[in-house]
């Protein structure tokens, strides 16, 4: 009986919200940002080593695919030149957790030009 509680309880810690999948923990720069130009690069930093397998630029009129380093697992992943857009840019990110969980989220860059 205490072997069948004890593997019940490993179970409920597996299944649970205890088992929790990846998260991205910071990006550079970070969502929410407004920036004067596009930047250089983006960079996400997940929790722990994770897939990234989709990056989409939605824009207020267009959506495109983005590309980025590395293609296998990493805890650190480098957009080079996202060429954003003036005003708001939506980065649609989707991963696969190493416990194999999808994970997604946004992050939000603005950019607003100087005024000349
Ligand atoms: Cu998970």
């Amino acid at each position: 009986m205490k072997r069948f509680l004890g593997a019940l309880l490993a179970l409920l810690m597996m299944t649970g919200p205890a088992a929790a999948h990846t998260t991205l923990q910071s990006t550079s720069p970070a969502s929410g940002a407004v920036l004067t130009r596009s930047p250089e690069q983006v960079t996400m930093t997940f929790g722990e080593p994770t897939r990234l397998t989709s990056v989409a630029l939605v824009t207020a009129s267009s959506e495109r695919r983005l590309s980025f380093t590395p293609s296998g697992s990493a805890t650190t992943f480098t957009i080079t030149a996202p060429a954003l857009v003036a005003g708001r840019n939506e980065l649609r990110w989707r991963a696969l957790s190493r416990d194999g969980h999808p994970v997604e989220g946004s992050i939000i860059l603005v950019v607003r030009p100087p005024n000349r």
